[in-house]
């Protein structure tokens, strides 16, 4: 069901640009959004807003319209019945945009200042959209996104957070909600908005007029930003989507990380998709995403460097002055030379390999799917030297079959990787 996204997405989206201001659907009593096609122009200090309700013979219904924003800082979705209308408790009172992190006596927060931005929920790979109580400050030409998607084991998933406004505004009757195509575990928007993760609404297929204030100095890995603290931040690898990510600040350098595990919480045994789009959190352990990896790569000269720790407590490292991934359609070719280090040369026998998971073999052995074989993700030959994502186990191993570094620890399991890239 898209159009609980699409609900969503009237609802924090707004849009801000020399247009007049939102454009958002406006119908009272609908009981499918999708009945709704008219259209109103808000004014500039107005947002999108939608009402679900249920009428005393129990229909389900729905308003939508231009409202003056106002968001609640908690979460806890309150809601009384007045009347027929299930309206918000405490500071949404008065307003028709009832935030779903409501709670009774919270300040609102204005988005009527351009200055400071939006604020908009900010979470990634939530299952309910109650369970992100994060916010987050947007740009100050940033709107607010709501991206809906399957995983690849079929469970629904939300990503909050601020994003470039691309707003379509030609209208045709018979694509007035736009239309979604499956690219991955994601749904992106068809035509215009195609790179976008704003689907809006009024989204109609013509890129001559559609709105992208992308380049505009946002930081596209973590060498572009200011700050001097290791930690999480949003980088913008493709100017379209927010990513958080943990950088490294370290001896005057500010590296992305690409790639982390020191615990084994998170499944890193995934398809081709999870492999494109990236997994787990910035927080913990994740794998970024070969897409963005391939952006920020080729983007200008990059280096890796990878820092191994075994369960004994010692480190190891491999530096490599080149490294770079083509795009999906060269099947995130790996471009590797360089190196330096204490670990070991475990990884320059897979230059020059294209990248395979279990559902997308690439390797050039023919008789193995060496994926599947050594339970990973890499850039497999016949099949490999390393294979740091491969199944996280105590400090055992089985070759390749685990978080393998062959010129280092050729039978057992490594405790720790990080893969981190930065500009040359
Ligand atoms: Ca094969």
């Amino acid at each position: 069901m898209n159009s609980f996204t699409l609900l969503l997405f009237i609802l924090v989206a707004g849009f801000r640009s020399t247009y007049s201001g939102t454009v958002c659907l406006s119908c009272s009593g609908v009981q499918s959004i999708n009945q709704c096609t008219h259209l109103e122009n808000c004014r500039n200090d107005e947002v999108c807003f939608f009402e679900k309700y249920n009428t005393e013979s129990g229909t389900e219904m729905y308003d939508l319209g231009c409202s003056i924003p106002k968001l609640c800082t908690k979460r806890k979705t309150r809601q009384l019945t007045e009347g027929h209308h299930l309206t918000c408790q405490g500071c949404c009172n008065n307003t028709n945009v009832c935030n779903l992190n409501t709670e009774c006596g919270d300040v609102p927060v204005s988005h009527n200042s351009s200055e400071s931005g939006r604020t908009c929920v900010s979470c990634t790979g939530v299952q309910n959209i109650n369970d992100c109580t994060h916010l987050e400050t947007c740009g100050s030409n940033e709107v607010c996104f709501i991206h809906k998607y399957a995983t690849e084991s079929g469970i629904e998933q939300y990503d909050f957070g601020c994003t470039l406004p691309e707003l379509c505004v030609n209208k045709r009757p018979d694509e007035i909600f736009g239309k979604r195509l499956a690219e991955g575990h994601h749904m992106l928007c068809k035509g215009c908005c195609n790179k976008s993760n704003v689907c809006n609404l009024n989204a109609a297929c013509d890129d001559a007029v559609k709105q992208n204030t992308s380049g505009n100095g946002r930081p596209r890995e973590c060498d572009d930003l200011n700050n001097a603290n290791t930690g999480v931040y949003t980088i913008y690898p493709d100017e379209y989507h927010a990513v958080k990510t943990y950088c490294i600040m370290a001896n005057n350098e500010k590296w992305t990380v690409i790639q982390k595990r020191f615990n084994g919480f998170v499944d890193f045994y995934q398809e081709w998709n999870a492999y494109k789009r990236g997994f787990g959190v910035a927080t913990g352990e994740y794998w970024m995403g070969n897409d963005y990896i391939h952006r920020i790569s080729t983007s200008t000269g990059h280096k890796l460097s990878i820092y191994l720790e075994d369960f004994d407590g010692t480190f190891k490292y491999a530096n490599y002055s080149v490294f770079l991934i083509g795009d999906e359609k060269e099947k995130y070719k790996l471009t590797l030379s360089g190196y330096t280090g204490d670990a070991g040369d475990s990884l320059i026998t897979q230059t020059g390999m294209t990248f395979s998971t279990k559902d997308r073999d690439n390797d050039p052995s023919a008789a193995l799917n060496c994926a599947a074989y050594t339970q990973g993700a890499w850039w497999y030959k016949n099949c490999t030297s390393s294979n740091l994502n491969g199944p996280y186990l105590a400090g055992v191993g089985t070759y390749e079959r685990s978080m393998f570094w062959k010129d280092w620890k050729v039978f057992n399991s490594i405790k720790k990787s990080t893969m981190m890239i930065t500009r040359t």
